[in-house]
């Protein structure tokens, strides 16, 4: 559990960034670059992973981030749990909101054995779809429902029950290229209800947005698209700034 420590330890000082790099969409040169960019310019860790696999790209690409960041490189596998050794750690998403036992419990049974056979960490994670008022990719692709946007009581008791079952982070998503973001009030309603370290993605557009987001409970602000669209470094050093800003104690 070296590395979830380190996530612990990360959460405890101040609010983190990841940027979440899709390695299907970029060939090896630009991966390189983009993890590079992401790292010089504040971000604290890159998730890897996409809803689909476009090519094979997937593994290599992996593997050159790895070795050209010193930030945690965490595989997030989508819905898929896509395993591979040239990472620092997988996140193993059950996505709690689901009702497909292919989701919660079908896709981490396929990926178990190979991540033994590789010793990579695997950090149990609560996945939660949050309604977006898109159909994104994750949506479609888990074949679910997401918890309605304002109903609060509902995703604090799927967040309770994946810390009751073990689960040692909570990533609440409204998907990539989420129309809105995770409400500021959902996530104060979980953040005074689990203890668990908190990740939030989905239609973070702004550093000031993501801001809010920290300051309601979140611990680690993902973002993927705003990148994708534009690797400006400046944008990533004001969304680092911004999220850095908030601090634990
Ligand atoms: C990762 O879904 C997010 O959890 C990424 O969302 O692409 O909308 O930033 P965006």
């Amino acid at each position: 559990m070296k590395i979830y420590n380190k996530l612990l330890k990360m959460a405890k000082s101040r609010a983190n960034y990841f940027c979440l790099i899709d390695p299907d969409k970029l060939d090896a040169e630009q991966a390189v670059c983009f993890a590079r960019t992401c790292e010089e310019n504040g971000a604290d860790g890159l998730l890897v992973g996409g809803s689909i696999m476009l090519n094979n790209s997937f593994e290599t690409n992996l593997k050159l981030i790895k070795e050209n960041v010193n930030i945690p490189v965490l595989i997030f596998p989508g819905i898929f749990n896509f395993v591979s050794p040239y990472a620092d750690a997988l996140l193993l998403l059950s996505v709690i909101t689901s009702r497909n036992p292919q989701m919660l419990i079908g896709e981490q049974v396929r990926a178990a054995p190979l991540i033994k056979h590789y010793g990579l960490e695997a950090i149990g994670t609560a996945y939660m779809l949050i309604e977006s008022g898109n159909n994104t990719s994750v949506l479609y692709m888990s074949g679910s429902f997401p918890i309605p946007r304002l109903k609060n009581d509902i995703a604090v008791a799927h967040a309770l029950a994946g810390q009751y079952l073990g689960m040692k982070i909570i990533y609440i998503d409204a998907g990539s290229g989420a129309r809105y973001p995770v409400s500021n009030e959902m996530i104060s309603a979980i953040r005074k209800n689990v203890s668990l370290p908190i990740v939030l993605g989905g239609g973070i557009k702004t550093p000031e947005i993501a801001a809010e987001k920290a300051k309601a409970g979140a611990d680690f602000i993902v973002t993927g698209n705003v990148l994708e669209d534009d690797l400006d470094p400046k944008l990533i050093k004001e969304f680092a700034n911004a999220i850095h800003s908030v601090k634990r104690k």
